[in-house]
């Protein structure tokens, strides 16, 4: 059985909606006559090769995954991310095992460039996505955050709220107009009731700043590219220096030091923030109607457009050309034909997989023939 101390995982980001599922799930697992020793319920905090850490609102421990939860999950496409909540057992010997994962209320995947699903994290409340002022400046690469972040909304009402940070507004500073200029520019082609804003993430006042998403029992993620100054945002909002960043250190070589696995934090007021480093290849997971819906603007314009399946390239008519910024749309026609490329790439996989699967037998046919022969 369980037995939840909900007041104690409150701070960890614990909802009512994951008790409720993290109780489905433990009665499901005695239902199906498992004899488990008690479990409990914790928050995978970081994923290694062959364990993962997980908290359990006072201490953090090391934990392994039953191989019958792996093979469940690969089977399904999924994989454990940070920010999971997860059912665990500690047997005999001490050692924790990670017996079932909680189905989270929102999940964010990217796929590389074979088309392949990488999880990115579990069961966020929002999205902050970072971007640097300076030369890290490009509104493409910001949409295609975006979409990512719808995607991994779920059904959920809510979903995950996306919130755009600028940092290193005090490297611009003295450029006349700059930062005008590009809050300007983002304004222009991203959703409205999207918050926008500029920070120098080294300064404490950045906590007050971002308050409204720091209640207790939140769960943040950082997102943004190399160098943009998530780790930098993690440890002001933290109040000490937790995560690495890209300050020079005198014992690297390479005098950088980045981020390389994604961790979760606890907050000062309650909320958990969780680190990420830059995505090297940023595809967010997404069909064509899940992508319209991340351009809500071109969605909605789209049914002012003179022909119903105008594609929004040299129609005339085309109320989206007229209504959106051109690189806006551009980068849309751009998502778009990747979300195609993708699903493809699924469907080619399950016919591969099939071919694999047929040919092996074949294979054991003819052995079984010879030997009959024999
Ligand atoms: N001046 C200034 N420097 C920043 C700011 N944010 C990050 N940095 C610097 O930018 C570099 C990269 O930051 P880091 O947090 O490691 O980036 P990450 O790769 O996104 O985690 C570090 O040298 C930071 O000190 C900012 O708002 N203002
Ligand atoms: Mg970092
Ligand atoms: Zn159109």
């Amino acid at each position: 059985m369980i037995d939840i101390d909900f007041e104690r995982l409150r701070t960890l980001g614990l909802s009512p909606a994951l008790a409720q599922r993290a109780v489905a799930v433990a009665l499901s697992d005695v239902a199906a006559g498992t004899d488990t020793p008690p479990l409990e319920l914790l928050r995978l905090t970081e994923v290694h090769r062959d364990a993962v850490r997980l908290h359990d609102g006072a201490d953090e421990l090391t934990a392994r995954v039953l191989p019958r939860l792996n093979r469940a999950l690969t089977d399904d496409a999924t994989a454990l991310a940070v920010g999971d909540w997860v059912l665990a057992a500690t047997d005999p010997h001490g050692q924790v095992w990670v017996q079932a994962r909680v189905p989270p209320l929102s999940h964010i995947n990217r796929r590389d460039a074979d088309g392949r699903r990488h999880p990115v994290v579990s069961n966020v409340d929002t999205a902050l996505l970072v971007m640097g002022l300076d030369d890290d400046f490009n509104p493409r690469r910001l949409e295609r955050y975006l979409a990512l972040v719808h995607a991994g909304g779920g059904s959920e009402p809510g979903g995950i709220t996306p919130a755009i940070v600028l940092t290193k507004a005090d490297v611009i500073a003295n450029v006349p107009g700059l930062l005008a200029e590009r809050i300007e520019a983002l304004r222009g082609r991203v959703p409205a009731r999207i918050d926008l804003f500029a920070i120098d993430g080294t300064d404490p006042y950045t906590v007050q700043q971002l308050q409204a998403y720091l209640g207790a029992g939140q769960t943040l993620v950082v997102l943004g590219s190399s160098g943009a100054g998530k780790s930098t945002l993690t440890n002001t909002l933290l109040g000490r220096a937790v995560q690495d960043t890209g300050a020079v250190r005198e014992h690297d070589s390479r005098g950088k030091h980045t981020t390389t696995s994604r961790s979760l934090h606890r907050l000062p007021g309650g909320a958990c923030v969780i680190d990420t480093p830059g995505l090297r290849a940023l595809r967010p997971d997404v069909d064509e109607t899940t992508l319209a819906a991340a351009f809500e603007d071109i969605e909605s314009l789209a049914l002012q457009c003179r022909f119903r399946d105008c594609r929004h390239v040299d129609e005339p008519g085309c109320a989206v050309r007229e209504g959106v910024p051109p690189d806006r749309v551009k980068n849309y026609h751009k998502l778009l034909r990747e979300a195609r490329r993708d699903t493809m790439s699924v469907l080619e996989r399950q016919q591969q997989l099939a071919m694999w699967k047929a040919r092996g037998r074949a294979g054991r046919d003819r052995l079984k023939q010879k030997r009959d022969e024999a």
